[in-house]
């Protein structure tokens, strides 16, 4: 069930797929208020990936840089609010893997379709390292990228299937990481796309 990854990662494959409608049908409701939209990097591109997100903070980039904030820049309101049934899940499914006290105050929805990726780079805009990351896929399957603490190092790939659920704590916590181009295909659940649900605790 609890397969390692490497030093404080783990893979419970297929762990959401029983949820999963409950799941999807949650990130749309969430998309109804908190459009998913592509974001500008600092350094001017426009990300392939379409994010929103939902809990107390959010994560944004714009002309000014990388950040959690409380607001939308879109709606100019609060994020949606976290639902129970994604902090539980996190919160579960991280304590399965040996941290029991994870609760997210942030979750990033991201939505891939055909031709969308996320280049290699690290998480770090969260103040906390010792807190873990939980990330659900759902949808059409992806190949991940794990490299090292440099961006040097060369990553190993990882197939993430509809139901995989990832907690990336310790000595992971920092590594790069990305995803290769969603290649095109349709999932009875999700149609072209694949949804990415990552848990953190940002601040
Ligand atoms: C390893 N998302 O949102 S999930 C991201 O598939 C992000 O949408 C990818 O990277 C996606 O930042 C990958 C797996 C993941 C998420 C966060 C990590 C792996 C991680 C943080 C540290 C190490
Ligand atoms: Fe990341």
């Amino acid at each position: 069930r609890i397969e390692p990854i490497c030093e404080g990662a783990v893979i419970l494959r297929g762990a959401a797929a029983e949820e999963a409608p409950e799941l999807i049908e949650t990130i749309r409701e969430n998309f109804a208020v908190s459009p998913p939209r592509q974001m500008k990097t600092p350094g001017g591109h426009t990300m392939s990936v379409a994010m929103s997100c939902c809990g107390e903070y959010g994560w944004v980039t714009d002309e000014k840089g990388y950040r959690y904030q409380a607001e939308d820049p879109v709606t100019g309101r609060p994020w949606p609010s976290m639902p129970a049934r994604f902090s539980k899940l996190a919160t579960e499914i991280a304590s399965q893997a040996g941290f029991p006290d994870f609760v997210p105050d942030a979750c990033l929805i991201n939505r891939y379709e055909p031709g969308s990726k996320m280049g290699l780079h690290q998480d770090k805009d969260e103040v906390d390292f010792s807190q873990p990351i939980v990330s659900v896929s759902l949808g059409l399957p992806q190949v991940f990228q794990f490299g090292g603490t440099t961006r040097s190092e060369r990553p190993v790939k990882i197939p993430l299937q509809h139901g995989d659920v990832v907690v990336w704590g310790g000595a992971s916590r920092l590594r790069y990481h990305g995803v290769l181009t969603l290649k095109a295909g349709n999932h009875p659940m999700t149609g072209a796309c694949r949804y990415n649900l990552t848990f953190r605790r940002a601040r």
